[in-house]
């Protein structure tokens, strides 16, 4: 069996990862075991031009440092201000820099230039995500024969959002030099189509099959999940009475998310003042945990959803608050995943109101996590791509604060019985279509396309 070598933005090296790609791709490696390369964390004034290695996973693992303006350019600037907005409908949020795209693009080029002299005539490289677009690009040039996959985590643009970047062409020629491209969900792949017949040279040969600017590629659906089985057993055992005396008989609400404008923090917020003006009967009985590390905080937009959110908190606990009832308790730190699981396992609802989001692990994560004698009720955002596969969840639109906060007390008053037969059919597709399926099924497809 031919090596496995993914390539992503972060390698992480320390404990507690928050971020839904590192936590899937940790798991698939774990299991098929290979090489994964990415940025190191460190930004130095010099940079090796070797890859660094770090003993002591079940896998082989090297990093890289950046410079402060690599870091500046590539992360920061192209991939976090140009292309996260753009994939994510916020095209207002977009801030064009030369600058910044040449950083992106001499990145691509060096992390190619540290990979070749490792890599193995039958190694299969698998790139991840949209910092690295144009990697496969450059590995060609340097002469990389074998299969190289891509997966997008976040969703891709409609061609009227593909038309804001500085680049809709490039971004096509670097797409067309994977032998597949992994999208979360069927939307993403009609966007994708959509895109590129108006944008560039495109055309569908066959089912997933395309000719893009001169070259075929292939592309395909493959919905990310979780390692549902061990984070079963987690929640089971997890640690639970002294992290909830907070709750003082009261039900909880959960919501688990990186601080992201994307993730529709303000509105769920919104929607629980709501909830709490029109059913006064709730108060004391309802307490929602936000659970939402800072990301990105060099980013303007980002300082400004930690504003916005902790504003707004502030403002509802101040009008509802009671000596025995705090009813928002908005927390910034990363959380063990064993105190994670615990604190789902609580949840009488789980809330995942995404503006837009690529899949949503949480979503998965809080199925998982139930008690599934007397589970909690999953409320989920239309453009979380988990929508797609995860119908039994009262499936909202974030921006309407009426329906989220009907769907809180429809979920508050919903019977056992019914919770069970929502819970056990979200369950059995989150058992099914786990992390391991996820690697599996796009592995396969790569291998399929290159005789191997
Ligand atoms: P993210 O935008 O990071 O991922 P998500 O899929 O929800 O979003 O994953 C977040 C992960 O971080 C979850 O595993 C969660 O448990 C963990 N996490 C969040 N806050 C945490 C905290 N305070 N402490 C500990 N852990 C925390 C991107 C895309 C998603 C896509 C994933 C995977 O934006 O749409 O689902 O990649 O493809």
């Amino acid at each position: 069996m031919s090596r496995l070598v993914a390539v992503s933005n972060r390698l992480p090296l320390g404990d507690n990862p928050s971020g839904g790609l590192v936590v899937a791709l940790e798991d698939a490696l774990r299991s098929s075991g290979g090489l994964w390369v990415g940025f190191s964390g460190e930004q130095v004034d010099n940079p090796a031009d070797d890859l660094t290695w770090h003993p002591g996973a079940s896998f082989e693992r090297a990093s890289f440092d950046l410079s402060r303006r690599d870091y500046q350019d590539y992360y920061l600037g192209y991939s976090n201000s140009v292309l996260w907005p753009l994939c994510h409908g916020r095209a207002d949020l977009v801030r064009i820099e030369p600058a910044h795209l040449e950083g992106y693009r001499r990145v691509n080029a060096r992390i190619a230039e540290l990979l070749v002299p490792h890599l193995k005539p039958d190694d299969r490289i698998w790139v991840q995500d949209y910092h690295l677009f144009g990697l496969a690009a450059e590995l060609r040039r340097r002469g990389v024969e074998g299969p190289i996959g891509h997966f997008l985590h976040i969703p891709f643009p409609g061609p009227g959002d593909c038309a804001a970047l500085p680049n809709p062409a490039e971004l096509f020629d670097w797409l067309s030099h994977y032998d597949l491209l992994g999208f979360q969900a069927h939307r993403d792949l009609s966007n994708f189509t959509e895109s590129a017949r108006q944008l560039v040279e495109a055309d569908q040969t066959e089912h997933c099959h395309f000719r893009l600017c001169g070259r075929t590629v292939r592309a395909g659906v493959f919905p990310i999940g979780i390692d549902a089985a061990a984070f079963m057993e987690l929640a089971r055992h997890a640690p639970d009475e002294d992290e909830m005396r907070f709750l003082t008989g009261a039900q909880m609400m959960i919501g688990v998310d990186r601080l992201d404008y994307s993730k529709g923090i303000p509105q769920r917020f919104r929607a629980f003042q709501l909830l709490l003006e029109k059913i006064p009967d709730l108060h004391e009985k309802i307490v929602f945990l936000q659970i939402a590390p800072p990301t990105r905080e060099e980013v303007e937009a980002y300082r400004d959803i930690r504003e916005e959110t902790e504003h707004l908190a502030g403002r509802i606990n101040g009008q509802f608050a009671t000596i025995n009832w705090t009813p928002i308790r908005f927390i910034h730190r990363p959380i063990p995943r064993n105190v994670l699981a615990g604190l789902y396992r609580q949840g009488r609802i789980g809330l995942v109101t995404p503006l837009a989001d690529g899949m949503n692990l949480v979503a998965k994560e809080y199925v998982a996590a139930q008690d599934e004698d007397d589970p909690g009720v999953l409320i989920l955002s239309r453009f979380a791509g988990a929508a797609e596969t995860m119908d039994r969840a009262l499936i909202i639109n974030p921006h309407d604060p009426w329906e989220l906060a009907g769907a809180m007390a429809q979920a508050m008053r919903m019977s056992r019985e019914e919770r069970r037969s929502r819970h056990a059919d979200l369950l059995a597709g989150v058992v099914e279509r786990d992390v391991g399926w996820w690697s599996r099924t796009y592995l396969d497809a790569l291998a399929a396309g290159s005789g191997g």
